[in-house]
């Protein structure tokens, strides 16, 4: 039986990820931070929590410790790396604490694995962020695209992806970087777009609100979903050498198009109801992403089963029965 040690189980790549790595019959060891409200930070893992090859663990990035001790403890095959302050937004906001987490986290991981003498192999997300606004002449970013981040999130992600290329070379050490551009789901943040826009039109729908309020709306992105892209994760540690691979769906749609979709699924018309909101402008903006994933799609022969459509409709059913007035509930 494999072992994966996963970083950032109890976020929305972390609870895909565990769900595959379980039914692919691997023991799966979650890191997981102190909260106040121990609770509730679960909620995305509580429905596998029964898994007897599920076990949960205190520790934190940002303690080198408690990730040294776990490598000891469980010597893990594969090292899932996802925990991150992920929000570029709020990367603005809390610089200093994104990097010490997405940056410097990435150093403990790698130190932990590298000082306790560890083979295992490493999974180091990295982000279509970290491509700024750079843009090959054919219109998309893929591995060779330079990288020059507009955030502290990006530039993060950069120093990160950068420090697996050299402990890699200098240490000899597995370790792949996964490119991924935007990948959503019901469990997504609520902070983020995509189910910021499903939530917020099922509550005008059901007459919760009566407004929507949103950043930029002409900023596009490549959405898919982090079904499809967990999957990509597990196929990089499965080769027999690491490399870095971007994982995309090739279309990007912007802000407008995504509330379109969305407000259409509910027969309502966006422009009635979303409102340009100066709050959620960020200080520098990346203003379009659209991924060429050709590497990941013909050497590891990845395809992923979600559309940007289905993904959406998914998010918005999710809404629809979440919220579901009490009076029209089945009991
Ligand atoms: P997410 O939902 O924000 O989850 C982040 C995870 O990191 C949570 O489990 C969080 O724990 C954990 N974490 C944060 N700080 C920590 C610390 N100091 N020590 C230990 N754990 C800590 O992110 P995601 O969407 O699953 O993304 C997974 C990874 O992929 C992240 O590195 C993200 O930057 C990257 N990425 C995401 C996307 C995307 O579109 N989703 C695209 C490209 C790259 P709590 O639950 O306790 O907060
Ligand atoms: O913003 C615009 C916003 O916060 C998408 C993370 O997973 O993907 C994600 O980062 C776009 C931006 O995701 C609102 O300005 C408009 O142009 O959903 P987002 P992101 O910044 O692209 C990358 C690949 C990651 O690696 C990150 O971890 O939407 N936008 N209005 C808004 N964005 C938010 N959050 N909220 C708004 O109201």
């Amino acid at each position: 039986m494999k072992t994966a040690l996963i970083t950032g189980i109890t976020g929305q790549d972390g609870s895909y990820l565990s769900e595959l790595l379980l039914d692919k019959g691997y023991k799966v060891i979650g890191i997981l931070r102190r909260h106040s409200v121990a609770e509730k930070q679960t909620f995305r893992i509580d429905h596998i929590m029964d898994n007897e090859n599920l076990i949960l663990e205190y520790g934190d990035l940002l303690d080198i410790g408690s990730l040294i001790s776990l490598i000891n403890q469980y010597q893990p095959d594969e090292l899932y790396h996802l925990a991150a302050q992920s929000h570029v937004g709020i990367s603005f906001k809390q610089p200093i604490f994104t990097s010490e987490v997405t940056a410097m986290g990435t150093m403990n991981v790698l130190e932990a694995v590298r000082l306790s003498g560890s083979k295992c192999k490493v999974y180091n997300a990295g982000s279509s962020e970290m491509f700024g606004n750079q843009i090959d002449d054919d219109g998309f970013q893929r591995e060779t695209t330079k990288m020059i981040p507009v955030s502290p999130y990006g530039c993060s992600k950069v120093f990160s992806y950068n420090l697996c290329h050299n402990y890699r070379n200098a240490y000899d050490m597995f370790i792949c970087s996964g490119i991924l551009f935007n990948h959503e789901s019901p469990r997504r943040g609520l902070n983020f777009v995509t189910n910021k826009v499903a939530k917020g039109a099922v509550e005008i729908y059901y007459g919760i609100k009566d407004k929507l309020h949103l950043g930029n709306l002409n900023a596009s992105r490549d959405w898919g979903h982090s079904k499809d892209y967990v999957n990509a994760m597990w196929m990089m540690l499965q080769e027999e050498y690491p490399d870095d691979y971007v994982c995309a769906t090739g279309i990007s749609h912007s802000i407008k198009d995504l509330c379109e979709v969305v407000f259409n699924q509910l027969d309502m018309k966006w422009e009635d109801y979303v409102v340009s909101d100066q709050k959620f402008m960020r200080a520098e903006e990346l203003e379009f992403l659209k991924g060429d994933s050709t590497k990941l799609r013909t050497k590891l022969n990845w395809t992923p089963e979600y559309t940007f459509e289905s993904m959406m409709n998914e998010m918005v059913s999710f809404w629809l029965d979440e919220l579901k007035p009490v009076s029209k509930r089945s009991v």
